[in-house]
């Protein structure tokens, strides 16, 4: 793995020893809360948060639960809308399966609390990436090219030639045409557990 500054930046750096590898969760992805229903290596998520971030989730769970009993998958859009996201519906199916894991039809607050952590954990990883990836992307064309890496580099006064910055591009470069969208570069620094 890339060491220099430059690859740190590009890499993201490396948070603690937490990564279980328990694999990125995002709302398009299959059906895996990293832990968050269970398992005895989990992550608790819940405990990367603020105590008023936890609050707001929990909050947002007693506003839409019914009977005491929890959140059907239309409360569990509701309370997720609540919080600012919008999952589809395949999105809102898979997250039932995973929510729910004595299948009686309702989300209990321990797992929503869980899973909406990870959520919120995620969508604030994934602002920080976007600035990360602004730095790189001169002019806003939406990828990172041989150029971008090269001015970064230039301007942390680090040497790397140009290999080494075309194998780094490479190594996020999923279709291939050269240069590193925003997608492929979100993906490449989860993929790599250095987050
Ligand atoms: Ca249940
Ligand atoms: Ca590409």
């Amino acid at each position: 793995m890339v060491t220099s500054k430059l690859g740190v930046a590009f890499f993201g750096e490396r948070r603690g020893a937490g990564n279980d590898g328990l694999g990125p969760v995002s709302m398009s992805g299959p059906a895996s809360l990293g832990g968050a229903a269970g398992g005895a290596q989990k992550v608790a998520y819940k405990d990367k948060l603020t105590d008023e971030q936890v609050e707001e989730i929990q909050e947002s769970f007693y506003i839409f639960e019914k009977e005491d009993k929890g959140l059907d998958q239309k409360n569990l859009k509701n309370a997720m809308k609540a919080l600012g996201f919008d999952p589809s519906r395949e999105e809102l199916r898979q997250l039932m399966i995973i929510c729910d894991p004595d299948k009686d039809g309702w989300v209990e607050i321990q797992e929503f609390t869980e899973m909406m952590a990870y959520q919120v954990s995620e969508r604030a990883l994934n602002q920080e990436l976007r600035i990360a990836f602004s730095l790189f992307d001169r002019g806003e064309k939406g990828s990172i090219a041989l150029n971008d890496l090269r001015a970064v580099v230039q301007h942390l006064g680090e040497d790397l030639d140009d290999d080494a910055l075309v194998r780094m591009i490479q190594a996020a470069d999923t279709d291939g045409d050269g240069e590193v969208s925003e997608q492929e570069y979100l993906a490449v620094i989860k993929k790599s557990n250095f987050f």
